[in-house]
Order: structure tokens, then C-alpha cells, then sequence
């Protein structure tokens, strides 16, 4: 079975959007609503072990003191300061603020010179990566992806499957005809969770991720990749990639003959 499809993850994997885009954007929405708070890099990257914005910012309104007292209100100005928040993003990042990570347009390219698609799973909204992508790809980005997942798509947040899984859905593809590039343990979860083999690109917030449940592991698609079984790479590159799946596909075939691999 030839891989047919990258899936990417957006935040953290096509750029480094946490520190410098969302993390700022929330500090920009506490501020234009008068409340004096802020998030640190330290406490923004605890807060990334819960995914998605606005149950980051649920979380953290139910940690502090200086919080409303009722769920129903915390609520209500979790998903003002989170509208907020989006536009802010827009905002930043359309002035070029946060450019993608090296290697992810030569990557797709390749992708694509080989005949395979690419798609998008991520748990951010859609505005956010039109925001993101129309600024880094041009206003006609949707065009190079066959399918497009976002958080209004796919509501339930990683770990949980259901954005991989749609995705998969739309590309018609069996999760062993796809490999999703992925930039965190939730992130990696989420894909395995839906059957798909994972490469991991770590981001500067999952520096220390061990990779587990990911079949490669690297700090940036031009850097050095490893996994086990095969040789590693300079980079990470398209031949590379299909030979890895290749080899994983081979290997659990011989372990489970009776799976759908
Ligand atoms: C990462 C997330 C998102 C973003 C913020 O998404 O968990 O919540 O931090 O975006 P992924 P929102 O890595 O799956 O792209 O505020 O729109 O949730
Ligand atoms: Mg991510």
C-alpha cells in the first residue's frame, strides 16, 4: 500500500504559532477587556497540555481566585476573551509575524510532485488558520489541500480521534494509505488513535517529547530524523517518508496478518 496523503497538524507543526501568536493574542484579549492578567511562556506552555483555546482559557478561569464564581459566567468570558483572542491572532499574524517552519513547503511539494495529497487536521478554528495560511500560502492556499479539518469540524479536541478520522473520511483513504505530521503528544494520540502512523516534528513547547507512538521523530523537517528500523536522514524527505511507511506497513502485516494493514 503506497502512502497517498500527509495530514498536517497546524499549530506547532506548520509554524511555531503558540509563544509568539496565540499566546500573545490571549494577552492582547485580557487587556482590552481591563483584566490584569497575563500569560507567561511558562504558564502558557502548562496550559498547552489542554487543547484548544477556549478550554485553555476554562481551565485556567477555574484555576484562579480572581475568576467569576459561577461556571455560567467563567463560561461566558471564556468565549468573549476567546473571540478576542482570534481576531488578535488574525491580526498578528497577518503582518507576516510568524513565518512556517523550515522544511514544510519543500516537504509538500515533494508530497505532491509524487502524486500524494495533502490535508489539514487541527484542533485550532478555521478562521485561524485561514489567517495564518492566506498570509504564509496566498489567498488560494485551501487549493493544495483536499481536505481542510478544523474545530468546527471536528469539535471533539485531540487526543480524542474524531479530527483524524473525518479527515480521512474526506480524502477517502484508509488510515494506512496516510501519514500525519504532528507536533505534540496530544497531537500524536489523536492520529494514532485514528489508526494513522505519526512522523513527529517536535515544537519548542514539546522539545522534551519522548515520541512515543510516533514511528519518526525529529526537531524540524530539515534536521536530522531517526526511527527505528530503517537508516536515519539528513532531513526529512519524501523517499525517506514512503520507505519508513513502507517497512512500518511490512512489519505489521507480518506481527497481525489479520489487520487492516
Ligand atoms: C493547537 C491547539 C489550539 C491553539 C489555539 O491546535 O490546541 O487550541 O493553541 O487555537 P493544533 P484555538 O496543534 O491541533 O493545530 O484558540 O482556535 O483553539
Ligand atoms: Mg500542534
Amino acid at each position: 500500500m503506497a502512502l497517498r496523503a500527509l495530514i498536517w497538524d497546524v499549530d506547532g507543526t506548520l509554524a511555531e504559532t503558540e509563544r509568539d501568536g496565540h499566546r500573545l493574542a490571549f494577552n492582547d484579549a485580557f487587556a482590552a477587556m481591563g483584566l490584569p492578567w497575563h500569560w507567561s511562556v511558562d504558564r502558557y506552555g502548562e496550559l498547552l497540555t489542554t487543547s484548544g483555546g477556549l478550554e485553555r482559557l476554562l481551565r485556567d478561569l477555574a484555576e484562579r481566585d480572581d475568576a467569576p464564581r459561577s461556571a455560567g459566567e467563567r463560561l461566558a468570558l471564556a468565549r468573549e476573551l476567546h473571540r478576542r483572542k482570534n481576531a488578535a491572532y488574525a491580526r498578528r499574524v497577518a503582518c507576516d509575524a510568524i513565518a512556517l517552519r523550515p522544511g514544510v513547503l519543500r516537504l509538500m511539494q515533494q508530497a505532491r510532485a509524487h502524486g500524494a495529497r495533502l490535508a489539514i487536521a487541527t484542533t485550532t478554528g478555521r478562521a485561524n488558520v485561514d489567517a495564518l495560511l492566506s498570509r504564509q500560502l496566498g489567498a488560494e492556499w485551501s487549493d493544495a489541500f483536499d481536505a481542510v479539518v478544523c474545530a468546527e469540524d471536528a469539535p471533539l479536541k485531540k487526543p480524542h480521534p474524531q479530527v483524524y478520522l473525518l479527515a480521512l473520511l474526506r480524502l477517502a483513504l484508509r488510515a494506512d494509505e496516510a501519514l500525519a505530521v504532528e507536533d505534540s503528544p496530544q497531537g500524536v494520540a489523536s492520529a494514532r488513535a485514528a489508526g494513522i502512523e505519526v512522523l513527529l516534528a517536535r515544537s519548542t513547547y514539546f522539545a522534551a517529547c519522548e515520541g512515543r507512538g510516533a514511528i519518526a521523530v525529529c526537531n524540524g523537517l530539515e534536521g536530522a530524523v531517526s526511527a527505528r528500523g530503517i537508516p536515519d536522514a539528513a532531513q526529512v524527505h519524501w523517499p525517506w517518508l514512503c520507505d519508513l511507511h513502507r517497512r512500518t506497513l511490512r512489519t505489521t502485516r507480518t506481527a497481525n496478518p489479520q489487520s487492516a494493514y
